[in-house]
């Protein structure tokens, strides 16, 4: 029984090492409470889950005037995409948005976020391909200011976490955005993809510490059963979990709710 919760756990993406940690724990608490249900064994994996994603769990903020929210991560996990939707969410609640189009390296990445600004009537700040990306972000929430919108949303180029030269380019964003508005940015979120397993743990390490997160987006999470690797990136950087990203729609984004994602992680049917 306890190999299955262990099997269910890394199936998961949980981790190996959050995995036994989370079964001996769970073997520790049947023993002292003399367990005999099976089902009951299922409710206590799930407790101890959700403790470990619903502690210090706070929610998207946005204290700012404007906030600030500076998205970031590797190619392709769904940073624009996430973005894009963020802007529609603030858009229904009737804010006004600049997005920054941060994203230097490719042309086509700023007509990608004007594309979502045309959509969500959100504003675009963009410069000409390879123009320095904090200068972007700087004139955006300069835009923001002028015309009193509520949020800034800066999409940044995928980088890889390896790459010593581009975390150093995002250090830069990010002190330019604080000179800007002081305690900006107010959210710095990680985007990471649920398909791609244990190397996102790597990712929240090395973004964590040449920027400082403030929390995870999981997206892409329609794709996969899994998405449990933002258990181990809590459990690892007490990082909470902000958002989850559930399809390519506008509103295909979610607020994360830890008591949903165990539910439909290990509930009955996984
Ligand atoms: N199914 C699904 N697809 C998504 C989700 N989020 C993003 N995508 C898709 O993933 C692909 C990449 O998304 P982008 O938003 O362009 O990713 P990015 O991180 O900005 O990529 P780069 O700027 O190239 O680093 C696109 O095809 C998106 O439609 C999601 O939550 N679910
Ligand atoms: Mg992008």
């Amino acid at each position: 029984m306890y190999e299955e919760l262990e099997a269910l756990l890394v199936g998961a993406d949980v981790g190996l090492e959050n995995s036994l940690m989370l079964v001996e724990k769970i073997r520790q608490r049947v023993k002292a409470e003399r367990v005999r249900n099976p089902l009951l064994i299922r409710e206590m994996l799930k407790d101890e889950v959700r403790a470990i994603l619903a502690a210090d769990h706070v929610p998207l903020r946005l204290p700012g005037n404007p906030s600030v929210i500076l998205v970031v991560g590797v190619n392709g996990v769904g940073k624009t995409t996430t973005v894009g939707k963020l802007a529609w969410r603030f858009r229904q609640e009737g804010k006004g948005v600049v997005l920054a189009a941060a994203d230097t390296f490719r042309a086509a990445a700023a007509e990608q976020l004007a594309i979502w600004a045309k959509r969500t009537g959100a504003e675009c700040v963009r410069h000409r391909e390879g123009a320095d990306p904090a200068a972007v972000a700087f004139d955006a929430v300069a835009a923001a200011q002028a015309r009193r919108h509520e949020v800034v949303l800066v999409d940044t180029a995928g980088r890889l976490h390896t790459k010593s030269n581009l975390m150093a380019e995002l250090g830069k964003i990010n002190r330019v955005i604080g000179r800007s508005l002081p305690g900006a940015p107010h959210e710095t979120l990680l985007v990471v993809d649920a398909t791609t397993g244990q190397n996102a743990l790597q990712q929240a390490a090395i973004f964590h510490q040449a920027i400082g997160l403030t929390g995870v987006v999981l997206a892409k999470l329609d794709g996969t059963a899994k998405g449990g690797i933002v258990v181990a990136i809590k459990q690892a950087f007490r990082l909470p979990i902000k958002l989850i990203g559930v399809g390519e729609r506008v509103e295909d984004l979610e607020d994360f709710v830890p008591e949903a994602f165990v539910e439909a992680l290990f509930g009955e049917g996984q």
